[in-house]
C-alpha cells in the first residue's frame, strides 16, 4: 500500500506510524509513506502557508498555491493515487471504503490546519471529501492517521493471522464485535461467562454471534438494517423482545 500525505506537521505523522502493527508494516515495505510538506513549497521569505479568509471571520485558510504544488510533486510520485481530503464536510467513512482504498493500492491524504483549505484546491485536486465523524479536530492528521491504519491492516500479511482483519467488527457480517475476556476466571468479582470454559466450540460461537446480535441491536440498530443476518439470527432478535430505544 502507498499512502501519501500532505501535511504541515511531516514529523507527527511520521512518529504516529512508527509503532505497533503499522510500524511492523512499514519496516517490511507493505506500508510505503511520502509526507510531503506545503511549507517547503511556499516562495516567500517566511514560508507562509495561511492567509485570512475573504470575507472576514476569525482565523486562517491554507493558501492554494503551496498546497497545490505539494499535492503535485506527491502525484509526481503516486500518480494514480485518488486524492481524499479529510474534513467535517466529507462522506462518511466505514470499512467498506477503507477496502476500497486497500484494493485500489494507493492513497494521497491532505490533511488540512487552521480553518480549513482554500475551497478551489478541492474543486482542482479532491477526488473525496471524507469524514470519520460529526466531531471536529484541530487537523487533519488525526484523522488522517485513523484512516491509514484501518487501510493498512486489511493488507496481506500485516496482521499475524489473516483470519483477524475479516473476523473484527464490520468484518463479514456488518455487526459489532462481541465481548472478549481472557485470565483470570474471576477478576474483580466478575467472572467469565461460562460458555467461553465449556470447551463446547458451537455453543461458543452460537452465545458469540449473540452477543453481537444483541449488541448491535442495543447501540447502533441502524447496522442491522444492511447487517447480514440468517433465519435462525432474526429469529433470536425476535426473541429479545422490544429493544429500549
Ligand atoms: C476550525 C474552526 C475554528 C473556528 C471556527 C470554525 C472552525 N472550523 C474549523 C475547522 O473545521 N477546521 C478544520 C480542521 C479544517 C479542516 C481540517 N480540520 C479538521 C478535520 N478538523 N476535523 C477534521 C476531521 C476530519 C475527518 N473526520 C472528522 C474530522
Amino acid at each position: 500500500m502507498q499512502v501519501g500525505v500532505v501535511t504541515l506537521f511531516p514529523e507527527l505523522v511520521d512518529g504516529a506510524l512508527e509503532h505497533g502493527v503499522i510500524g511492523r508494516a512499514r519496516s517490511q515495505g507493505q506500508l510505503e509513506l511520502t509526507l510531503v510538506n506545503p511549507r517547503d513549497f511556499a516562495t516567500d521569505r517566511h514560508r507562509t502557508v495561511d492567509d485570512r479568509p475573504f470575507g472576514g471571520g476569525p482565523g486562517m485558510v491554507m493558501t492554494p498555491a503551496p498546497l497545490s504544488a505539494a499535492i503535485t510533486s506527491c502525484k509526481g510520485v503516486m500518480p494514480d493515487a485518488p486524492v481524499v481530503y479529510l474534513s467535517p464536510q466529507g462522506r462518511p467513512f466505514d470499512q467498506a471504503m477503507a477496502r476500497r482504498f486497500q484494493a485500489h493500492g494507493s492513497l494521497m491524504l491532505v490533511a488540512g490546519r487552521y480553518e480549513g483549505i482554500d475551497e478551489r484546491v478541492i474543486t482542482r485536486w479532491v477526488d473525496e471529501e471524507v469524514s470519520l465523524g460529526d466531531f471536529v479536530l484541530s487537523g487533519g492528521e488525526f484523522a488522517a492517521l485513523a484512516l491509514i491504519d484501518a487501510v493498512t491492516r486489511l493488507e496481506p500479511g500485516v496482521l499475524g493471522d489473516p483470519l483477524s482483519a475479516e473476523e473484527d467488527s464490520f468484518g463479514v457480517d456488518g455487526l459489532l464485535d462481541c465481548p472478549h475476556y481472557t485470565r483470570p476466571e474471576v477478576f474483580d468479582d466478575q467472572k467469565v461467562p461460562g460458555v467461553l470454559l465449556s470447551g463446547d466450540h458451537k455453543a461458543i460461537a452460537r452465545w458469540r454471534r449473540q452477543q453481537s446480535l444483541a449488541r448491535t441491536r442495543d447501540r447502533r440498530p441502524d447496522l442491522l438494517e444492511s447487517a447480514d443476518l440468517t433465519k435462525e439470527d432474526k429469529s433470536f432478535l425476535t426473541s429479545l423482545g422490544p429493544s429500549a430505544q
